[in-house]
């Protein structure tokens, strides 16, 4: 009986164009996101994997206004840079698209309009920031003053970063404008709230079911719910944006986060579109079999779990437009990074402003993808913050890579083609040995399935070297050195089974480091598959023309990365 197709739909965080990626944000949405898509994919399961950036949002406007520039210029320049350095270092998204598109700001006013028709909406006056001389509202993080609390002068608009204190930012003594310095004064403004408090008991029943969600996630959500939900304004007085399609509203534009994450729904459609299939969207979003991921940093963990959630109940009220809900939101915690200060090794937060951190772009200059890809999943923050350090992916790259994984690959390949022509035809009765082997990988295939499916593929990645070892002593207890002179039908044998073996590995290394794994297969001539999953023993093994699939990292090279950093944390 066939088994049915499961449809996964992925996505990673909308990151905002305003700059380049850092290894903190591959690793807590990207890399793991990639590499469970990847595993799906040669599951043979129905998955697509949808991104885009973030074009909105006040970490756009102050970058554009800092460099004199239109957002839109801003955006186009850091999305083709991250579209770039993505596919450079192998994130297979099936869409990467924009949230300053025109589809989306459709489909943005569509979710509006739903909200609206099911009485989520309502409209209220607030009190704002105003600059005068500049004719407009000041978001909060362009107002400065004097602390209300603890009177330390340079306060921001919404925290003092003297005292932490919370306040509005018309509690602020003598509050300017951070752009031109000039007085800002408080104006009456109407905005329109999503009612989130209607939403509250729906949002327990939804969170208190996920019982696959890590039990303090799920207690931290429901805390938060049972807190109270408040009403959130939904609307800016700002210019850059996507227009809010209401009579009284054409200075103001919707906030970042009630589009944002519409923005997976809208760059689905684009996909759909591209592919010459505009309704299959559909299917991925409404279709209530669905499995939807989303891979986060936990920063962004309670908009996509109360806010995002609410906007799909309330937009499927009138039975059209049905959305599946998150069935898993991965968020990974933070990377530091280790930094030598004074001789010293320290770890370190990262510092984008002080270019104190690993831009990915720049990695992928000093070192090809897959190491990179292999270092950052063995140390992917899954349960706490964790250190980026260039000493340990020498040393997890040349050992365990290279030492347990390339190492066996090569042993295998090269033996077979000096003393057996690269052929190995299936033996007909494998003996006690192989036997074994072939059982404990079958167990280890189990283990690491069920990890990668946690989703957790760094923990994956464990069982994935415990193979590699398995398979190493197998190989040295086989001794094929000595019995191809002694036993030459045992050691064909043998090295038969290393194959098996090695599809094995080549398998659960492909969603980690998949440009080895395609090179690979030019010389290896035999299924790369699950032991688990083979239907029967192939037929034969052939390798022609087998090399090294990875180069060792010298200390210079990594000596150089090291110095960057720390002159960037002296300077
Ligand atoms: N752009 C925040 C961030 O990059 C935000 C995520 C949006 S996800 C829809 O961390
Ligand atoms: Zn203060």
């Amino acid at each position: 009986m066939e088994e049915r197709r499961q449809r996964y739909l992925v996505t990673s965080a909308l990151p905002y164009a305003n700059g380049p990626l850092h290894v903190g944000q591959i690793v807590g949405a990207y890399l793991p996101a990639d590499a469970f898509v990847r595993y799906l994919r040669a599951r043979g399961e129905d998955v697509i994997y949808i991104c885009g950036t973030d074009d909105h949002g006040v970490p756009i406007t102050l970058r554009a206004e800092r460099e004199v520039k239109e957002p839109q210029e801003v955006v186009d320049y850091w999305w083709t840079h991250m579209d770039e350095t993505f596919r450079r270092f192998g994130i297979s998204f099936d869409n990467f698209s924009q949230t300053s598109r025109p589809l989306h700001a459709g489909v943005t006013q569509l979710f509006y309009r739903k909200l609206k028709e099911g009485g989520y909406i309502s409209e209220a006056e607030s009190k704002q920031m105003y600059s005068p001389s500049e004719g407009r509202f000041l978001p909060d993080r362009y107002v400065e003053g004097t602390c209300p609390v603890c009177g330390y002068k340079e306060a921001r608009g919404d925290q003092c970063d003297n005292c932490g204190s919370w306040y509005e930012a018309y509690e602020l003594i003598e509050p300017h404008s951070k752009v031109t310095g000039g007085p800002a004064e408080v104006r009456e403004t109407t905005h329109l709230y999503l009612d989130l408090p209607k939403f509250s008991d729906r949002l327990r029943e939804y969170i208190a079911g996920q019982n696959h969600w890590r039990t303090s996630v799920k207690n931290f959500i429901l805390g938060i719910i049972d807190g109270g939900l408040e009403k959130r304004p939904i609307t800016r007085d700002i210019r850059w944006g996507v227009p809010v399609p209401e009579p009284g509203f054409e200075d103001k534009r919707f906030y970042v986060w009630f589009d944002a994450c519409i923005g997976y729904v809208s760059s689905t459609a684009e996909w759909a579109e591209r592919i010459g299939e505009p309704d299959l969207w559909r299917e991925y979003w409404q279709e209530p079999d669905t499995k939807l991921y989303h891979f986060i940093g936990k920063d962004n963990t309670v908009f996509h779990t109360t806010m995002w959630p609410a906007q799909l109940m309330g937009c499927g009220e009138d039975g059209e437009e049905q959305f599946v809900l998150p069935f898993d939101v991965p968020a990974n915690e933070f990377m530091n990074l280790e930094v030598i200060v004074d001789g010293e090794r320290r770890a370190m937060q990262m510092s984008t402003s002080r270019n104190l951190a690993v831009w990915l772009h720049e990695a992928l200059e000093r070192f090809p993808a897959d190491p990179l890809r292999f270092y950052l999943s063995s140390t992917l923050p899954e349960t706490g913050d964790v250190v980026f350090s260039w000493r340990d992916f020498q040393s997890r790259v040349n050992n365990d890579l290279i030492g347990t994984l390339g190492n066996y690959v090569n042993r295998v390949l090269s033996f077979t083609e000096k003393y057996f022509d690269g052929e190995l035809p299936r033996p007909e009765n494998p003996s006690e040995e192989i036997n074994e082997v072939f059982a404990d990988f079958k167990a280890l295939e189990t283990r690491f399935d069920e990890r990668m499916m946690a989703p957790r593929p760094r923990d994956a990645l464990g069982e994935l070297l415990a193979m590699g070892r398995r398979a190493n002593r197998f190989f040295d207890a086989a001794a094929p050195w000595k019995s191809r002179k002694e036993n030459q039908e045992k050691a064909r044998e043998d090295l038969y089974a290393c194959c098996v073996l090695l599809g094995s590995i080549a398998y659960h290394m492909a969603p980690y480091v998949p440009d080895a794994v395609e090179r690979l297969q030019g010389f290896f001539n035999g299924p790369v598959e699950r032991i688990s999953d083979l239907e029967g023993m192939p037929e034969e093994y052939r390798v022609t023309g087998a090399k090294p699939l990875f180069k060792r990292i010298e200390d210079p090279e990594i000596a150089d990365a090291e110095e960057r950093l720390a002159r960037a944390a002296a300077g």
